[in-house]
């Protein structure tokens, strides 16, 4: 196969990349990012330059979308996105932009291309927000997203369902739980307590820290992508998670049992405006229309992902540090968002 992955130099569609060249050895790849803050090639170093190229270009350029499409694509895998909520709070602008305009972007470029499948990588943040002993959010639950970065997923799931609809366009969707794992930016949660505890410093938690998250390592979510890509049913969507609930104090505590930490680094800050206070997936359509289960438990999944962020100090030093970008902007220049 020949895949367009648009964002696969961030942290999901890097891991994502990866995955399908491991996974399929006749399968080529050409991801096209903007390498905004969150997009780093380092996250994609090392392979094969036969089967895979990186092409820097923006999603809402159609010209840039247009230029990696052609009739020999087989299908596209778009998780190009600002996908930070706190970023989306302080200003939305980039978020209507990329999550929406750019979606529609790829929609008209796939179709146009004649490209026969487009997988649209969406989040369980557009169903909203669960009281502690609602039932999970099944593929019909209304959406009711509360942040500006929610409201954009939610307009881009519409626009790809509408495209399915109206033109008959064949696109899949994936709503996905928390991902942790490899490669992830260190604004969220996850990397940024790791990597803060690693540095001796303090780990910020949002009010009191009861929100309910279901946490999936990337690689499981990989999989699903992957499954969904193959034999999801063109105009459907499929929740994907790993029914591994936990609050963000648990997790906190969890965290700091792997990094050996104590209980005074913790700090309780401001609250997130409009804190979702819980999340959480029902999955039974991917399980028995598709067979798909994840392999890894939380457990096992955080203390992997700890190992790799104490192996991989230079690439989130250079992060924090700012290092990247100063790199990109010397090879890449006024391409860069
Ligand atoms: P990320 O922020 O790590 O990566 C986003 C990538 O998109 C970056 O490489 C960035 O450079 C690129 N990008 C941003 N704007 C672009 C533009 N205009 N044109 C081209 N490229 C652009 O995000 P992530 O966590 O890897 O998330 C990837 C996708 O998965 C997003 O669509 C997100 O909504 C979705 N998702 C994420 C999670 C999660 O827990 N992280 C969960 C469910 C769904
Ligand atoms: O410093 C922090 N302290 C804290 O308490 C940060 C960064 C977060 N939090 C809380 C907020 C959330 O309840 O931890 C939880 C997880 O926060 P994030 O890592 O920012 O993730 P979240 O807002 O849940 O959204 C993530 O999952 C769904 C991704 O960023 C989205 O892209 C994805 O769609």
């Amino acid at each position: 196969m020949r895949i367009v992955v648009t964002g696969g130099a961030g942290f999901i569609g890097s891991n994502f990349v990866r995955w399908v060249l491991d996974s399929d050895p006749g399968t080529s790849v050409v991801t096209l990012d903007a390498l905004t803050y969150a997009g780093n090639a380092e996250n994609l170093a090392g392979l094969d330059p036969a089967r895979h190229r990186l092409v820097v270009g923006d999603v809402t350029r159609p010209d840039d979308v247009r230029g990696v499409l052609d009739s020999q694509v087989d299908a596209v895998v778009h998780f190009a996105a600002e996908s930070h909520v706190d970023r989306s709070i302080s200003g939305a602008q980039a978020f209507a932009s990329t999550n929406v305009v750019g979606t529609q972007v790829v929609l008209d470029a796939v179709r146009a291309a004649g490209v026969p499948r487009l997988l649209h990588v969406s989040t369980d943040e557009v169903y909203g927000s669960l009281a502690p002993g609602d039932a999970p959010f099944t593929e019909e639950h209304p959406l009711h997203p509360t942040s500006p970065y929610a409201a954009s997923k939610a307009g881009a799931d519409l626009l790809v369902l509408a495209a399915a609809a109206t033109h008959g366009l064949d696109a899949v969707i994936t709503r996905c739980g928390n991902n942790y794992g490899p490669y992830q930016f260190p604004e969220k949660l996850v990397p940024l307590f790791i990597t803060n505890a690693l540095d001796g410093e303090a780990l910020p938690l949002y009010g009191d820290g009861r929100q309910v998250r279901d946490w999936i390592h990337v690689h499981d979510h990989c999989r699903a992508l992957g499954v969904v890509l193959q034999r999801g049913r063109a105009g459907r969507v499929y929740n994907v998670g790993a029914h591994a609930e936990r609050d963000n104090l648990a997790l906190a505590q969890q965290l700091m049992a792997l990094l050996d930490v104590g209980r005074d680094r913790l700090v309780h800050v401001t609250d997130r405006p409009a804190h979702d206070r819980r999340y959480a997936l029902d999955t039974r359509r991917i399980q028995d229309e598709l067979g798909f289960t994840p392999f890894i438990p939380l457990d096992e999944g955080l203390a992997a992902t700890v190992a790799w962020y104490r192996e991989h100090r230079d690439w989130w030093e250079r992060i924090k540090s700012g290092a990247y970008r100063a790199y990109y902007r010397a090879q890449y220049g006024e391409r860069l968002s």
